[in-house]
């Protein structure tokens, strides 16, 4: 048995549990009718209402012992500032420095970190205002009108989930695409309505040996290079944001046109690193540093709030509740915006490859679960495909409505119609209809067990006054820490992704037999060899 599971705090929620799990919202609602405000909390112009959890007053002080327990505060402390917390590849993990005050201070083996983020912070700035206002020109004098961001994972889902969420702010007689699939017509689609005359490339990789953008990189040259027809032209054409200045001279591109970051940033908490270049070119450089206020706003909130008034411990600590009480392998994120379509696949990655681990701190196995599974997509498309589940299926899945009081694109009832959705939705979990409701309503007897709604279905409601760059800002940074709180619970590190690796390598090793055109004997597993015979079959 794991300290974990075997603490006070655990065993006390654990004993909480069963004395908790039968009562209903319903019942928490009547007996307290201050309870939809007392169970909110406001920070970084978010409001949390988490009323509509199964929780009381001592489930709320448990999980607070339990995060006492696993050391959270010094957990924090050491995150901030800059201890190798990140064990398994001895880095720091100070994705907070890139979006501290020009003046703060953070050391990493004791050198001040925050000159060198303002340094590419600046020069991000000029670049993009170069590109913004037309005085960077193509090779042949042409003005850029679009920029690609080739890019995979870490290197690509923040730039385009913050691209298409700022989207109301950015720059629209410029083009913005991202490439990151391997398969070719990620790049063929992206780019077949573009010339190469007028088509920046950004080159997004930390280690900029990523195989996928490397051979998408490649193959962006030769597009580029095919009509451009002078070597030269590269440096017009193509930027690089890198840590790995090596890698970026080989491939051709000038460092003076690198954009760099630091091993301490991890590739999916690296959306405020050059890694937000495409956004900066898009939304211009006051957007962004409102976007990057917004983070800074709740990185302090999270870095000095009493937990029991800290939104992403809260959210966190409830997320262990579901998950390793009430069983709840995963959690639903829906947004009622359409700029955040790309918000869910966002946060799959942060959340599920930095806590999808089994291996805890020191090396042993975890005997709890681990990482949600984490999944959504905006929310009124959802009440017509997947809500049904949520409401009248036989998993407890708790979830996130996120909403904003003004619409960015207001017309006629669109948004008064869009927020009585939301908050319909977790009205409808939350309460339910009992039988007698049903019956009441006049619906035939056979019919009334299928319009019955259980309820005690769990949600939380974030919304701020409007989707603006800070609030973003904000909102990610909530869900970043969120995730660091579960692994500190967890025992886990957030910060590596040692899981991706066997992938890797065996499909460079299958790759080779692809490209050789090697024919049988095949050296792998009798499936694999078998889908490799089949697929030089239906090749020829
Ligand atoms: C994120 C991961 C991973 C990474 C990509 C791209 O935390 O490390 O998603 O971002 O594999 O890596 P490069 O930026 O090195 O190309």
């Amino acid at each position: 048995m794991s300290t974990l599971t075997t603490s006070p705090a655990w065993q006390a929620l654990e004993q909480h549990y069963t004395e908790i799990q039968e009562t209903h919202l319903r019942q928490l609602f009547a007996s307290d009718p201050t309870r939809g405000t007392r169970f909110s909390l406001e920070a970084a112009e978010l409001y949390l209402d988490y009323s509509k959890n199964r929780v009381t007053d001592t489930t709320i002080a448990l999980l607070l012992e339990l995060a006492k327990a696993a050391g959270l505060e010094n957990k924090i402390k050491a995150m901030f500032n800059g201890e190798k917390i990140n064990t398994t590849e001895q880095r720091a993990v100070l994705h907070t420095a890139l979006r501290a005050a020009r003046d703060a201070d953070v050391r990493v083996d004791g050198v001040n970190v925050i000159p060198e983020v303002y340094a590419v912070l600046d020069k991000m700035a000029e670049f993009a205002e170069k590109i913004r206002t037309g005085q960077w020109l193509g090779h042949t004098g042409k003005r850029i009108k679009n920029i690609v961001n080739i890019g995979i994972g870490g290197s690509d889902l923040g730039p385009v989930m913050a691209y298409k969420a700022l989207g109301f702010y950015s720059q629209r007689n410029l083009v913005f695409r991202f490439v990151s699939n391997v398969d070719s017509t990620d790049f063929i689609e992206a780019t077949k309505d573009l010339h190469p005359e007028e088509t920046l490339f950004i080159i997004c990789s930390k280690t900029f040996t990523t195989q996928e953008t490397m051979q998408n990189a490649v193959s962006a040259r030769a597009w580029s290079l095919a009509v451009l027809r002078d070597e030269t032209a590269v440096s017009k054409h193509f930027v690089a944001v890198s840590t790995n200045a090596t890698e970026v001279a080989k491939f051709g591109i000038d460092t003076s046109s690198m954009f760099g970051f630091w091993d301490w940033v991890g590739g999916r908490y690296s959306m405020t690193s050059a890694v937000g270049l495409s956004l900066m070119i898009a939304i211009g450089q006051a957007s962004y540093h409102n976007l990057l206020e917004g983070f800074r706003a709740m990185d302090t909130h999270f870095r000095t709030a009493p937990f029991e008034q800290n939104m992403p411990v809260i959210l966190g600590l409830l997320g262990i509740w579901y998950n390793n009480f009430f069983g709840a392998a995963s959690h639903a994120v829906l947004p009622y915006d359409h700029y955040l379509t790309y918000f869910s696949a966002y946060l799959q990655q942060l959340d599920m490859e930095s806590n999808g681990k089994t291996t805890t701190l020191v090396g042993s196995r975890t005997d709890y679960e681990t990482g949600q599974i984490i999944w959504g997509q905006p929310g009124t498309n959802g009440q017509h495909a997947f809500y049904q589940l949520i409401h009248q299926g036989s998993k407890l899945i708790p979830c996130d409505f996120i909403a904003f009081s003004k619409s960015l694109n207001p017309l006629g009832q669109h948004h008064d119609l869009l927020l009585a959705n939301v908050f319909a939705q977790s009205q409808a979990l939350a309460f339910g209809k009992t039988p007698e409701e049903v019956i009441r309503d006049g619906v035939k007897p056979e019919l009334v067990a299928h319009k019955v709604f259980a309820g005690n279905k769990p949600s939380n409601t974030i919304m701020a006054a409007e989707l603006t760059p800070f609030t973003l800002g904000a909102l990610v940074a909530l869900y970043e820490h969120k995730v660091f709180v579960q692994g500190v619970i967890w025992d886990v590190n957030s910060f590596d992704q040692w899981g991706v690796e066997l992938g890797k390598v065996l499909a460079q090793n299958i790759a080779q037999q692809l490209i050789n055109h090697q024919t049988p004997p095949l050296e792998q597993d009798s499936s694999t060899n078998a889908l490799l015979a089949r697929h030089w079959q239906r090749q020829k």
